[in-house]
């Protein structure tokens, strides 16, 4: 039986007006940054749900900066991302998982807000229809001057909101303005994203490690120590595997169940895969709003000044008692020289 029709549902933008209300500075230009997110990610639903029936599987024959093939999908995902954020009149500056270089928005467009994305996350995913997902950080200049293209990237203590998009068995977007993480499920029947989980809050502690164990060969001592002690008896109650393969998943299950996600730096990419300023930042952004730690090893991620706009960086994400365990033994192994 359908569930009855609500007459006073939180819309994702019902409840982000009602943030912006509560800050006597705020111009609303957030509130209609995060606007047009919400329509790319409702369209990109919607392509994702019929992908295989209008043929927007397999590859659009051309590889991204990363070298990495890019599917059709992934193409509707990055212009959609680039209109919308370029029509809402508040981004002077773009950086898209899948463009080489800075977007610099036409001066009459600009606005104060830099935004870097992942318009498609895990696109390996996509053919299989595992959960993908989209993930962006909006950054702001504390004087709130319009960036230009040529000055130094912002770091994560710049960011003024940040979010992701999960294509899963629902669509849902979990994002944080600063003031704790809310979920928000759309509903397909209204096509409107519903606020379902106010306030989102990580265990301190887990019990499920996320790694992808095909790299055991190219791990370091320390990763490889933390990995057996968490299938170790002796060493306490063994922790359950759980690896998608696609970050937003990944993380997605960390903060609702708790434990800890990594991507450490391997032999073949020793400065790790994920890509700081659109995967790293966000999601140590969000997960620091729900209570949780983001380090690289060796400093926190939001602490990080990005050098390169494809920067990549090793993850440490999760509960904070699983996160701080892994950087002990990491220390241990320092030491140890
Ligand atoms: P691996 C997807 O390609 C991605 O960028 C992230 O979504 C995911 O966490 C990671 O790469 C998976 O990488 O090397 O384990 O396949």
């Amino acid at each position: 039986m359908d569930a009855p029709m609500n007459s006073n549902s939180i819309s994702l933008t019902r409840f982000f007006l009602a943030e912006q209300k509560k800050a006597p500075k705020a111009t609303g230009e957030l509130t209609q940054l995060l606007a047009s997110i919400q329509t790319a990610v409702k369209t990109i639903s919607s392509a994702v749900r019929r992908a295989g029936i209008i043929q927007l599987f397999g590859t659009a024959g051309n590889t991204n900066v990363q070298g990495e093939e890019v599917k059709k999908l992934d193409v509707l995902a990055n212009e959609l991302f680039i209109n919308l954020l370029k029509s809402s009149y508040t981004v002077a500056i773009l950086i898209s998982e899948e463009n080489e270089t800075v977007i610099e928005v036409e001066t009459e467009q600009q606005g104060k807000y830099v935004v870097a994305f992942d318009p498609l996350d895990g696109s390996s995913n996509i053919d299989c229809l595992v959960s993908i997902g989209s993930i962006f950080a909006i950054f702001k200049k504390s004087d709130n001057s319009i960036p230009k293209i040529n000055e130094p990237l912002l770091s994560g203590h710049n960011v003024v909101a940040a979010g992701y998009a999960l294509y899963g068995s629902a669509t849902m977007m979990v994002l944080s303005t600063g003031n704790g993480v809310h979920g928000f499920m759309l509903d397909p029947t209204i096509g409107e994203f519903i606020l379902t989980d106010y306030n989102m809050k990580i265990p301190s502690k887990g019990n499920i490690y996320s790694i992808n164990e095909g790299y055991t060969h190219q791990w370091d001592g320390a990763i490889l120590e933390y990995v057996q002690n968490k299938k170790d008896p002796s060493k306490g109650k063994p922790y359950n595997a759980r690896y998608v393969g696609s970050m937003v998943a990944d993380v997605h299950r960390t903060i609702k169940y708790g434990g800890i996600f990594v991507y450490p730096a391997t032999t073949s990419s020793p400065r790790g895969k994920l890509r700081l300023l659109y995967e790293c930042i966000p999601m140590a952004y969000i997960v620091s709003q729900a209570g949780g730690s983001a380090s690289n090893g060796k400093i926190p991620i939001l602490d990080i000044q990005p050098s390169n706009i494809h920067e990549r960086s090793p993850i440490f994400l999760g509960s904070t008692d699983d996160v701080n365990e892994i950087l002990d033994i990491i220390k241990k192994h320092e030491k140890k020289g």
